[in-house]
């Protein structure tokens, strides 16, 4: 498996929304589209069918290299070999489920406020969810936590997120603009037609709102024009486990991810190496010289002058 915090698209099966469908069929075609994450998550299942779905899932998704995630039984997930689980915050249990699954498997826990997000983070879990983000019939009678409640997240929390919830290709653009970089649907993917299409709609957007983010408009004519350069406002994250994970900042009054550790790298990451400039960080104009030892840190915010003509 490459490593699990790549993934840009979670999905997790719904198997009412599609009847006459096999489960393992549909399944497959969110892998065939791209689908990097999939969890099994079936309420009404005994826990003999969970069992038998989940080895059959587990078959299905190392063919792809994919993780599975098995929603709420720490038990199952053991017996069927999956890469970890899902739990609510009704299910609880966090740290009885890390001593139970060891410190390498997946742990995810569903959050619909700061507050339980900080205390996910706080007590080890390894992603989030954020939802739902809108009213869905997945999750009926569930307040909807709204964008604003992605971008607080984006904004604050380290550890890897993923928007759920209501999510369609039709709204998923506010949500990724509101700070997601991984989305996950249960009723818009395997609900679908064509569940391969539909990932590939989905994959596409989150890249494409990735790519917009990197492409910081440094070096755009009109602000060339006025020697301003706005690079970002960035927040990125260190992993629990001490990797390096990608930092959200501002650069210029604009949101963008970056992995640099230093000033310095993330210069060199805009490709503004060779630009005479000022940068000024978190407030305070930060001498060129000093720029490989300043850190960057997630939420940090950037402004980058550039010279233009003798001055
Ligand atoms: N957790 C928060 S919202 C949700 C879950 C499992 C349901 C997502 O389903 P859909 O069909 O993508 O709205
Ligand atoms: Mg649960």
């Amino acid at each position: 498996m490459s490593d699990w915090r790549d993934w840009e698209l979670y999905v997790i099966t719904g198997e009412n929304y599609h009847p006459g469908r096999e489960l393992l069929a549909v399944m497959e075609q969110t892998l065939q589209g791209g689908a990097r994450m999939v969890q099994l998550r079936d309420k009404w299942a005994s826990k003999e069918e969970l069992l038998q779905k989940g080895h059959a899932l587990r078959a299905l998704t190392r063919k792809y290299n994919v993780p599975l995630i098995i929603n709420d039984y720490v038990d199952i997930a053991l017996e069927v070999e999956a890469d970890g689980v899902h739990l609510g915050q009704e299910d609880g249990g966090l740290e009885e489920a890390r001593r139970l699954l060891g410190p390498d498997r997946i742990i995810g826990i569903s959050t619909h406020k700061i507050e339980q997000a900080r205390a996910a983070e706080r007590g080890g879990a390894d992603y989030i969810g954020v939802g739902p983000v809108y009213p869905t019939g997945t999750k009926p009678g569930r307040e909807a936590v709204t964008p604003s409640y992605v971008r607080q997240v984006a904004t604050e929390i380290r550890i890897p997120f993923v928007a759920i919830g209501g999510i369609t290709l039709s709204n998923v653009d506010e949500v990724l603009q509101a700070g997601a970089t991984r989305v996950c649907a249960v009723s818009a993917i395997v609900g679908s037609a064509d569940p391969a299409d539909a990932c590939r709609q989905f994959l596409s957007k989150v890249q494409e709102a990735a790519a917009a983010k990197a492409a910081v408009s440094i070096g755009a004519d009109a602000r060339a024009s006025r020697g301003i350069y706005a690079a970002a406002g960035a927040s990125a994250g260190t992993g629990t486990r001490g990797e390096r994970l990608v930092k959200r900042i501002i650069v210029n009054g604009l949101e963008q991810a970056t992995r640099a550790d230093s000033l310095a790298d993330l210069v060199l990451e805009l490709g503004q190496q060779n630009r005479r400039m000022i940068a000024e960080l978190d407030g305070t104009v930060v001498d060129r010289s000093r720029w490989h030892d300043t850190t960057i840190e997630h939420g940090a915010v950037l402004e980058l002058v550039h010279f233009v003509g003798g001055g």
